[in-house]
């Protein structure tokens, strides 16, 4: 299938999802999970990414999350986030599922963004459960509390978490009345989000696949666009 016929059929759709991963935010200098720069320390993201290495030691996994900070603050969206922002304006009805937690969407101007693994810029209290925002960086003292003196973490979701009630029966509500699913920039191995792929597929949506590489469901995709997504993205929109 080629780039010209995906572009028919997204033209033609009057419903549209999206599912993004960390490959969108690639080329705005974001490190992906499993791309070069992944790797955090000798930490494995999926270490330091759960409330056992959090229980564990607070402070390390809060440097791993300032860091990270840091290194968003500097990123700017790219050409795939602004393609998406323009899908948004000419589509009826339009939903974008991330499992990013940067925030580039929604600076790009992307208004009904669905963030399944929740905000590195928001945090809530291990204590009283408060949520606010929070955009210092570098964070003054790590790791931060709350305002009732309760222990603060990053409002994201960690692995073994269930994700925000409701995130994915809208995501799954979105990729079951899509016309056309676009699958962006993630290598689809983390569970619930990866789902949605053979779910929008089973609900009879055409699924178009950007990725620098294969993943476990190029074969099943429609279309699977083999590119960088600043470069493919544009070009489909
Ligand atoms: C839960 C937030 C249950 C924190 C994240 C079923 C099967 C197997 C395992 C499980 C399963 N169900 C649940 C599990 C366990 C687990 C899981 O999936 N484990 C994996 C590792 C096997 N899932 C969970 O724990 C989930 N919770 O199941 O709870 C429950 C229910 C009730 C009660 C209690 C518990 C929670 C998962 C969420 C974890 N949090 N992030 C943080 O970010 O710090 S996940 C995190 O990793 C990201 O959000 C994202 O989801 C994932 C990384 O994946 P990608 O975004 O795809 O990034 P990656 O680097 O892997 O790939 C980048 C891709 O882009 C590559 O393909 C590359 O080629 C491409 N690319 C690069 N550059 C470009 C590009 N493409 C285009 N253009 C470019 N320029
Ligand atoms: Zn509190």
């Amino acid at each position: 299938m080629s780039l010209e016929e995906a572009r028919e059929w997204l033209q033609s759709a009057a419903a549209v999802a999206v599912l993004t991963g960390a490959g969108i935010s690639a080329e705005s200098g974001v490190p992906t999970f499993r791309g070069a720069g992944g790797l955090w320390r000798q930490f494995r993201p999926e270490d330091l990414a759960t409330p056992e290495a959090f229980a564990r030691d607070p402070k390390l996994v809060w440097e791993f999350y300032d860091c990270r900070r840091e290194l968003m603050a500097k990123a700017k969206p790219n050409a795939a986030h602004r393609a998406l922002v323009r899908l948004e304006i000419q589509k009826p009805h339009f939903t974008l599922i991330t499992q990013n937690i940067d925030g580039l969407h929604e600076l790009a101007g992307s208004g009904r963004v669905l963030k399944l693994h929740g905000d590195i810029w928001r945090m809530r209290c291990t204590s009283c459960g408060g949520n606010w925002p929070d955009r210092r960086v570098p964070l003054p003292k790590l790791p931060p509390h709350c305002a009732c003196k309760g222990l603060a973490r990053p409002a994201v979701v960690w692995f073994g978490e269930p994700l925000p009630d409701g995130m994915m029966r809208e995501a799954e509500h979105a990729a079951a009345e899509a016309q056309v699913f676009l699958v962006i920039g993630t290598s689809a191995q983390v569970y619930p989000a990866a789902g949605l792929i053979p779910f929008a597929k089973q609900a009879g949506a055409r699924v178009i696949e950007i990725n620098l590489e294969r993943t476990p469901f190029s074969d099943m995709v429609d279309c699977a666009l083999e590119g960088p997504a600043g470069e493919l993205l544009p070009q489909l929109i």
